[in-house]
C-alpha cells in the first residue's frame, strides 16, 4: 500500500506521518517513510537546491529539480520497497506538484502532468490524505514553530491560497480531505479510520 499524505505549509503532515510510522510499526507492520522533495543523495542535492536557492529559479527550473527528486526516489526507494510488500508513507508526492506549480506558479498542466508521467512511470498512490488548514493557520503554525521558510513559503498570501484552493479541488480515487484544524489526536484518530477503510477495500478488491 502507498499513503502519501499532503497539504499547504503547516497543515501538520510531518507530525501525522511520524505518528503514523509509529502505529503502524506498533501494530507489527513497519513502513518504509519518506519526504519529497528528498529521500536519495541525488534527490536531497536537488531538494537543496529548489528549496534554498539563493539564485532566482524560474517555475520550469524549479518544476525539473522536484521532478529529478522525485524520479530517483522512485527508482530507488519507493518502486523497491512496493514490490517487496512494503508499506511507504510519503510527506507529500505528485498532488504537490499540482498545487504548487501548476496552481501555484502557473505551469501548463498538460506539460506538468507528461513529465509527472516521465517522473514517475506512472505510479499513483492508493491513499492520499489532503490535511486542510486556512493559510494563516498554517502559517502561524510555522511561525510558532520557529521554521526557517524556504523559497516557497517565503511567497505571498496570494500564491498559498491558489495552492490552498487547489488542494481543495483534488479529487478521485483515493484521495481523502481531513479537516487538520482540529487537535493533533483528532487528525490522528480521522487518519486511521480512513486508512483502515482504505486496507479494508484494497484486501476486499484484491479478494474478490
Ligand atoms: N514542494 C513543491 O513545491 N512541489 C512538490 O512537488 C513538492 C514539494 C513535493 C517542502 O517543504 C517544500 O517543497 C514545500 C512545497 C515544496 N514548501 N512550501 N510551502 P518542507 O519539506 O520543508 O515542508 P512542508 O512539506 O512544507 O511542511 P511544513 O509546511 O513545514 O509543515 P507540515 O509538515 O505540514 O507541518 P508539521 O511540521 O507537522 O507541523 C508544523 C507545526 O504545527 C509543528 O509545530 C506541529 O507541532 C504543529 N502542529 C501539527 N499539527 C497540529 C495540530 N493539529 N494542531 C496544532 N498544531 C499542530
Amino acid at each position: 500500500m502507498f499513503i502519501v499524505v499532503e497539504g499547504p505549509e503547516g497543515a501538520g503532515k510531518t507530525t501525522l506521518v511520524r505518528w503514523l510510522a509509529a502505529r503502524l510499526l506498533a501494530e507489527g507492520r513497519p513502513v518504509v517513510t519518506v519526504r519529497e522533495p528528498g529521500g536519495t543523495p541525488v534527490a536531497e542535492a536537488a531538494r537543496k537546491i529548489a528549496l534554498k536557492s539563493q539564485h532566482d529559479l524560474s517555475p520550469a527550473v524549479e518544476l525539473f529539480l522536484i521532478l529529478a527528486a522525485r524520479a530517483d526516489l522512485v527508482a530507488r526507494v519507493i518502486r523497491p520497497a512496493l514490490a517487496g510488500g512494503q508499506l511507504v508513507l510519503a510527506d507529500r508526492f505528485e498532488l504537490s506538484t499540482l498545487c504548487y506549480q501548476v496552481a501555484g506558479r502557473g505551469l501548463p498542466a498538460d506539460a506538468v502532468d507528461a513529465a509527472l508521467q516521465l517522473a514517475t512511470g506512472g505510479l499513483v498512490p492508493d491513499l492520499t490524505l489532503v490535511l486542510d488548514v486556512p493559510v494563516d493557520v498554517g502559517r502561524e503554525r510555522l511561525r510558532r514553530a520557529r521554521k526557517e521558510p524556504d523559497r516557497l513559503e517565503r511567497l505571498d498570501d496570494a500564491f498559498h491560497r491558489r495552492v490552498l484552493e487547489a488542494y481543495r479541488r483534488a479529487a478521485g480515487a483515493g484521495v481523502v480531505h481531513i479537516d487538520a484544524t482540529g487537535s493533533k489526536t483528532a487528525v490522528q484518530d480521522a487518519a486511521w479510520r480512513t486508512i483502515g477503510a482504505a486496507a479494508l477495500q484494497l484486501r476486499v478488491g484484491g479478494e474478490s
